[in-house]
């Protein structure tokens, strides 16, 4: 019995062990982290603060959802044995019980408050950033990304699907993009969002980020990525045929990395293609892409060319 337990506890620090080396262990720059996995369940694992206040409040609510799961059950299975007509042959003709319909009425009511309160403050803590590093416009189009770094150079730069033929190694099929959105490791990010042309999603859940882009509105909200790597999302409003064309990829680097990045992509942008030149980009995006949805022939951007 001693021996079992001696080796029961050997076996426990060793795991023990290989978790704080497992957690130590540098991660590459690039690594994709926010990504799904194959049978997953539950969320994502958190990768900043806003994702970490998710998993908060998703843990509270399913403690809640199981204790009244098992408390419900129970109470069923006791009812069906306890009043089985064999058991209790002679029915009880009680119709009221004052103590009884007080609790069922005000126990729900606090079961609902406190999921109530932690749910406004995790809605106002998404809701916008204090003290902000730097802010990043994101615009959703017919279908790609835009996005604008207006207080590092104000550049802005289009970021498209990489289609299946053209993947690297290492690169995500339905994921992985031209352009990502670089951020610079634990600086707080403001994101604006808005719409060109229909509602999207700006969604990228391990870090906890989801905002519609809606044209004619400026919405904001805000991330914060804690380690190196690159965290995955998709556009997750169903914006049109094309909706799949619309994935997302945040890449976050260390700040040195990052500044020597803006400077490159400043020049490396300065011609972009800015607001207002839809149906060039769309045409470009479709035929670069190998589909034949849109004809670019057919659009005013080509007869500009
Ligand atoms: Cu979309």
């Amino acid at each position: 019995m001693r021996r079992i337990l001696s080796t029961a506890l050997a076996l426990a620090a060793l795991l023990g062990l290989a978790g704080v080396a497992m957690a130590q262990a540098p991660v590459p720059a690039g690594e994709a982290l926010g990504v799904p996995q194959p049978w997953g369940l539950g969320l994502q694992e958190a990768f900043g603060p806003v994702k970490a206040a998710i998993h908060g409040f998703n843990d509270l609510v399913l403690y809640i959802i199981i204790a009244i799961t098992i408390f419900v059950a129970g109470l069923l299975a006791w009812v069906i044995w306890r009043y089985d007509s064999r058991r209790n042959p002679v029915p009880s003709r009680t119709s009221h019980h004052t103590m009884l319909e007080i609790a069922w009425t005000v126990v729900p009511v606090l079961i609902l408050l406190i999921i109530a309160i932690p749910s406004f403050r995790l809605i106002y803590y998404e809701d916008r950033a204090r003290d902000a590093d730097m802010t990043i416009n994101v615009q959703g189009r017919q279908w790609y990304w835009h996005y604008g770094y207006p207080d590092n150079g104000n550049f802005e730069f289009d970021s498209y699907p990489i289609a299946d033929a053209d993947l690297k190694p290492g690169q995500l099929r339905n994921l992985s993009v031209d352009n990502p959105l670089v951020v610079p490791v634990g600086a707080t990010v403001r994101v604006m969002t808005t719409g060109h042309d229909v509602i999207h999603s700006f969604f990228v859940p391990s870090l906890g980020v989801q905002k519609y882009t809606i044209p004619g509105r400026t919405l904001e909200t805000w991330f914060r990525a804690d380690r190196e790597g690159t965290f995955y999302g998709q556009c997750n409003q169903i914006c049109g045929n094309n909706h799949w064309f619309m994935p997302i990829a945040v890449r976050a680097v260390p700040r040195e990395e990052f500044d020597r990045w803006t400077a490159e992509a400043r020049t490396r942008f300065a011609e972009g293609q800015g607001p207002g030149w839809p149906e060039r980009d769309r045409a470009t995006s479709v035929a670069a892409l190998g589909t034949d949805t849109i004809s670019s022939a057919t659009s005013p951007g080509e007869a500009r060319r």
